[in-house]
């Protein structure tokens, strides 16, 4: 399709009105808000993180192009978060501390709300003792953690670790993913499970919690 590469060279270019614009034009035309996420908007991204581990781009545009994409999302919101009311649990979500990459994660939150979650949405850059705060507040069904980074992603560990020495591992789910993450991982860390992608994490969470 002509217009989903355009809003793929768009995405790329950072260009957020004219990404918001196609968004606008392919729902128009019938498309799926899901489909509109993950050809046109997940696919320029994709792009965009080829270049961007190739030198080719760098933070600055990475910057203008996660902005572009986010612009896109603010309108596929709705559309993918129409939850049908019924509560089917409580999440607790963050990106772990020293990471600061928060689409996919946003991603998994507008999922989780159109599968019937309750989100809290920590945002990123989140400790430990952040998460704790929140889990002794919300007191939720599932922890989730996100990490983009190798250099992040043992910090998962770290909270598992504090959870257990702290006897309240067994009172939660608790659900991870990120881009670098896999099944293995997951396992070494002590997680429940690893979520590929926001769909995934609605299926396991809606698994775990019944
Ligand atoms: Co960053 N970055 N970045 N970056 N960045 C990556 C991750 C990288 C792979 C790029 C590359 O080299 N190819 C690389 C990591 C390499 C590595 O660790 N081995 C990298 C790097 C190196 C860096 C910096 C260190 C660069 C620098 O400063 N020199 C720096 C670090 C900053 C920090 O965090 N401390 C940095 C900065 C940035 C920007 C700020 C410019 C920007 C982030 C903007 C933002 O998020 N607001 C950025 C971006 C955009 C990317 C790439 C291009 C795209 C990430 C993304 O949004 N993907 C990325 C390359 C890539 O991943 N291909 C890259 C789209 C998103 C929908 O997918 O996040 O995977 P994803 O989420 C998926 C699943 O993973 C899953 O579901 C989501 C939806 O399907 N999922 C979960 C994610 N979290 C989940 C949580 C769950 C469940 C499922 O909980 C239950």
């Amino acid at each position: 399709d002509e217009l989903v590469e355009q809003m793929q060279d768009d995405l790329y270019d950072g260009l957020r009105e004219e990404v918001i614009e196609g968004t606008e034009i392919l729902l128009k035309r019938g498309w799926e808000a899901g489909d509109v996420l993950t050809k046109a908007l997940v696919g320029g991204m994709t792009i965009v993180g080829i270049d961007f581990r190739d030198g080719i781009l760098f933070v600055p545009e990475v910057l203008s192009s996660a902005n572009a994409m986010k612009g896109g999302m603010e309108i596929l919101r709705p559309l993918l978060s129409a939850s049908d009311g019924s509560r089917a649990g409580k999440m607790v979500i963050g990106t772990v501390k020293g990471d600061i990459h928060d689409i996919g994660k946003n991603l998994v939150k507008m999922m989780m709300e159109g599968a019937g979650f309750e989100v809290i949405d920590l945002g990123i850059n989140q400790s430990a003792e952040d998460f704790f705060a929140a889990l002794e507040e919300h007191k939720p069904d599932i922890l989730g953690m996100s990490a983009l980074l190798t250099t992040t992603m043992p910090y998962m560990k770290v909270v598992i670790d504090e959870m257990v020495a702290q006897g309240m591992r067994e009172d939660y789910i608790v659900l991870v993913g990120g881009a670098p993450l896999n099944e293995e991982f997951s396992e070494a860390v002590g997680a429940d499970a690893y979520c590929r992608d926001a769909a995934s994490a609605v299926d396991i969470a809606k698994e775990q919690v019944a």
